[in-house]
């Protein structure tokens, strides 16, 4: 959440800048800004709404500068406004760009009250900015300000600071939220996401956990948490996708929709050989880690829970291993049961979900035989602190709705049950069945996506609905409940997800005309348990929508829409059926005429907890 730009130049670096929060606008779009240092002063522009608004605005006045930060802001402090927009100024000398929360920002701002200083926004993020004007006095220059500053900070932060008096520096520190640095020739960068950076240079430095560095255009400096100067290794981005392209698609996010057979085949690639998961997919030394599991805690947030989810069913069923789900925000400020042997597994898109982050360094103390993380994000803080790493291959989603990422996952969390089975007594047929299922989940996601036409039309019928049920069991259920997260961030229709079973024990009492109910019916052993729920449903009066395997023998008639998913095993199902959940939330969407790539209230990369 918040993108976070800086640059350190001989050039003018706005539109740099600028572009930069162009890639970072999937982690907050309230308002944004930049400020850069001309001639001795600072120049600050800032806009409430998207960058889009800033850069119009910037065409019109164009800002001179070789240093300047910027940020694309996700309100957590104030509500989205310009006056409470980044850059904060302090006295006209110091602007500070913040992604985090400071916890202690009540007391702090009291005392820099007290010393005279006049706040004029009412984010947390300003007690930064003048807490370095004040240690400043002292401290003589701006990195010893900001090391000074830091200390009396509590809580989250990535943040850029830059003086208007010493203007071929920035200094940057990093406790919570990610920050990267970009190397250039003779010119140097920093960023929330190496993304940002992908036109100016690809050789990055991540900082660590209470790093703070300071950047000019010749040096990068970096002093670790007790002060003491430290090298980070600085690497070549392998990141190939460029970003900032929706090629032939109207959104982002029915790009990646459509990209989900070219990112499941990316990350299946040299991973699986001789009907095996092969442990090297988990990363180096994977099998010593794995072969002792008798237990797995998966930790998660949002779409990831329910890839979560999906997978309890699959490691209890076939890899006989037990195995919780828990929401990290409620893992993390719990006390938990320690099972013997047991892995944690993290899962997140950007790999910097600030509560799944705290949720596996709390696991860690706690004594887990290992972690392993499934993420997208090589070099995330999840992927580095993690004894094990399944690195997707999905490439950058920009939606914030997650498509690809989920399906991804899902692939990921398969090839665990089989790798975790194999010493838990799995059969080898099991397993080879299960890796001939996954080869085939690229053309089988293929044939799904054909669904696209049927569900257009069937779109039209949400249009005027407030509420909807979806419905699933077993390994279904998950994936109705990603069906109904998907429909509310998009379309803002209010819908959930039961697992069918549970329909008599309450949300029966919601079925009516206007309440539209979404089943997931593959053919599989609880097929006919299913049927029993949708006739209960269909007694009461209610519409469905019933997405069912063509030999599930389901036909449509005046209470209900049956539309055929292609047949397909029962391992790659939980995916195939959350296809046309997905395109069914887009299509309702653009009838509703919502922001789809950037849903209101909402951010990608939730870096605050
Ligand atoms: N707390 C700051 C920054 C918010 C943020 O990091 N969002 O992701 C603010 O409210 O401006």
């Amino acid at each position: 959440m918040c993108g976070i730009v800086g640059a350190v130049a001989q050039r003018d670096v706005a539109e740099i800048l600028v572009e930069g929060l162009r890639r970072l606008e999937y982690r907050g779009y309230d308002s944004a800004g930049v400020a850069v240092i001309n001639q001795g002063e600072l120049s600050r522009t800032r806009r409430l709404g998207k960058v889009q608004e800033l850069s119009s605005a910037l065409d019109a006045a164009p800002l001179a500068g070789g240093t300047g930060i910027a940020h694309t802001r996700w309100a957590t402090h104030g509500e989205p406004s310009e006056r409470n927009a980044h850059p904060h100024l302090s006295e006209g000398d110091i602007a500070v760009v913040h992604n985090g929360i400071i916890e202690n920002h009540n007391k702090l701002r009291e005392m820099l009250k007290g010393l005279g200083y006049v706040f004029s926004s009412d984010t947390d993020t300003e007690v930064i900015c003048h807490l370095v004007h004040h240690e400043l006095k002292a401290a003589g220059n701006l990195l010893a300000a900001v090391q000074a500053t830091v200390k009396q900070l509590e809580g989250a932060y990535g943040t850029v600071v830059i003086d208007r008096r010493d203007s071929e520096r920035m200094v940057v520190a990093r406790s919570g939220s990610p920050l990267v640095i970009g190397f250039g020739l003779g010119e140097n960068f920093v960023a929330s996401d190496q993304l940002a950076l992908l036109p100016v240079t690809r050789s990055f430095a991540f900082l660590e956990e209470g790093d703070v560095a300071e950047v000019t255009r010749r040096e990068v400096n970096i002093f670790d948490v007790t002060g003491s100067p430290v090298k980070r290794e600085i690497k070549e981005s392998e990141v190939t996708h460029d970003a900032g392209d929706k090629g032939e698609y109207r959104h982002y996010m029915l790009k990646e929709i459509y990209e989900q057979p070219t990112a499941i085949t990316h990350t299946l690639e040299g991973r699986i050989a001789g009907g095996k998961v092969l442990d090297s997919a988990f990363g180096e030394n994977a099998a010593e880690f794995l072969k002792n599991i008798k237990h797995v805690q998966i930790i998660a947030c949002g779409t990831s829970y329910h890839a979560g989810m999906a997978a309890r069913y699959w490691l209890e069923d076939w890899a006989g291993v037990s195995c919780n789900v828990e929401i990290a925000s409620e893992f993390r400020y719990r006390k938990s049961h320690l099972f013997p042997n047991s892995l944690l597994v993290t899962i997140s898109q950007s790999g910097e979900t600030a509560d799944t982050l705290a949720a596996m360094r709390l696991a860690k103390e706690m004594g887990y035989k290992a972690t392993l993380t499934i993420c997208n994000s090589a070099g995330s803080s999840l992927v580095r602190e993690s004894d094990m790493a399944y690195m997707m291959k999905a490439g950058a989603e920009i939606g914030v709705a997650s498509t690809k990422a989920f399906t991804v996952q899902l692939v990921g969390l398969l090839m665990l049950t089989t790798a975790i089975g194999r010493y838990n007594g799995m059969s080898s047929e099991m397993e080879a069945a299960i890796t001939q299922s996954l080869l085939s989940i690229p053309a089988k996601v293929e044939q799904a996506l054909g669904l696209n036409e049927a569900i257009i039309e069937l779109a039209e019928d949400f249009a005027d609905k407030q509420h909807a049920l979806f419905l699933g069991r077993g390994d279904q259920y998950p994936i109705a409940m990603e069906g109904a997260l998907k429909l509310k961030e998009i379309s803002y229709i209010h819908a959930e997800a039961y697992a069918s079973g549970e329909l008599k024990h309450g949300p029966l009492a919601l079925i009516d005309a206007d309440m539209p109910v979404i089943v997931v019916a593959p053919n599989n052993e609880l097929l006919e348990k299913l049927k029993s729920n949708v006739e209960e449903v269909r007694a009461r009066g209610g519409l469905m929508y019933v997405f069912a395997d063509v030999d599930a023998e389901f036909e449509s008639d005046d209470t209900m829409k049956v539309i055929q998913v292609p047949h397909c095993d029962e391992f790659m199902a939980p995916l195939i059926y959350t296809i046309p959940l997905q395109l069914l939330s887009y299509h309702v969407a653009l009838i509703k005429g919502t922001d789809v790539d950037q849903p209101r209230n909402l951010a990608k990369s939730v870096t605050v907890e």
